[in-house]
């Protein structure tokens, strides 16, 4: 059976991009036969400097808003990375696996750490090869991300077959990236060549989904765009990207395709789309912000939530361990 793992860091406060990219797709596939595993991924999180409250804070408002978005702890399995040991521990094997060249390679490595690399954590760099731990230590056949986690899906697949060439096994399966729909990268509203993120200095570059319906009305009609209305036809965005992204997220929202979207709204100024985008943002994201702020009401019972899925995450993830420890040839395992 086909088995979805897909983790989110609790870095920051949840974006549009999180809920477009991530979130709403992961609810998307639970049932229908798959195996679903979702995970707040506090380890990757402290790559960068967290502080102990916040991190305590963020991690459960991002589980809150799993549960607000509406998936369902009894069909997934929703857990907290540090509480499945198993992550940490096929990560240093996959440590042993990853060749520094493979590292070096990747972008987000060179996005975050800047121009002052010396002074990124050692954890930042070897964040890949935990991630390919997170995907691995489930088996799963399926990864749902944004593009921009592409490339650390890929590496996934290098590590488990270098790893199972060198001990001449089957073990480890070939995850497969799911990067569907129309906001696999949904862009900055103050730069449309920037993607939306948690860590932007500027808040008005992204939607929060705990803003309230003024701010997300304000940061929708305050959005870098052309001068020039909508195109007529999806083809008109090509060279667009400001304009593209409000289509986009209009898509993404609305369930509609692209194509769909552009029959409706197609040749219409901004000043007329903004409020469109706008009313329908508010509609698809109050009731998720106030069914947060409801979870967040009852931490104890976001604990409990969390403590149950790793409980049932390690009754996976300990077996693959210990059977990787097998292959490699450790004594006592
Ligand atoms: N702008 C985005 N558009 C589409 N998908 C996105 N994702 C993130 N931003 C966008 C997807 O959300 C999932 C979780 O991401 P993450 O929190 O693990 O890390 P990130 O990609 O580094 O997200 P941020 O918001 O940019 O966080 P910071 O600012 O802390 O780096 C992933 O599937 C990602 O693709």
């Amino acid at each position: 059976t086909p088995r979805v793992f897909s983790g989110i860091q609790p870095s920051g406060g949840l974006t549009l991009g999180n809920y477009l990219g991530a979130i709403k797709r992961f609810v998307d596939m639970q049932g229908s036969g798959i195996e679903t595993i979702y995970c707040v991924v506090d380890m990757h999180a402290i790559t960068v400097w967290q502080d102990p409250d916040a991190l305590r804070r963020q991690t459960r408002e991002l589980t809150a808003g799993y549960l607000a978005a509406g998936l369902d702890p009894t069909r997934s399995i929703l857990f907290n990375q540090s509480q499945v040991p198993e992550h940490a521990q096929l990560a240093w094997i996959f440590n042993c696996v990853a060749r520094l060249g493979w590292m070096n390679r990747m972008t987000q490595f060179k996005d975050k750490a800047g121009k002052n690399a010396e002074k990124a954590s050692l954890g930042l760099y070897a964040y890949p090869a935990l991630m390919a731990a997170d995907i691995l230590v489930y088996h799963a056949t399926h990864v749902p991300v944004g593009e921009d986690q592409k490339q650390h899906v890929e590496l996934t697949r290098d590590i488990a077959a270098k790893f199972n060439h060198d001990f001449k096994t089957d073990f480890f399966p070939m995850t497969a990236p799911v990067i569907e729909g129309a906001a696999t990268r949904v862009m900055s509203l103050r730069d449309g060549s920037k993607k939306m993120s948690k860590s932007d200095p500027s808040d008005a570059s992204r939607i929060n989904m705990t803003d309230d319906a003024d701010a997300i009305a304000k940061k929708i009609r305050k959005a870098k765009t052309d001068p020039e209305p909508l195109p007529e036809s999806v083809e008109g965005l090509k060279d667009r990207p400001e304009a593209r992204n409000l289509v986009n997220i209009y898509a993404a929202l609305s369930g509609d395709t692209v194509a769909d979207v552009m029959a409706q709204v197609g040749g219409k100024p901004f000043g007329e789309f903004k409020p469109l985008l706008a009313d329908l943002a508010v509609e698809k994201l109050a009731p998720i912000s106030s069914e947060m702020a409801r979870y967040m009401r009852d931490p104890a019972e976001i604990d409990r939530i969390l403590k149950d899925g790793a409980g049932r995450a390690r009754a996976i993830a300990s077996p693959v361990v210990q059977k990787t420890y097998e292959i490699v040839g450790m004594v006592g395992a």
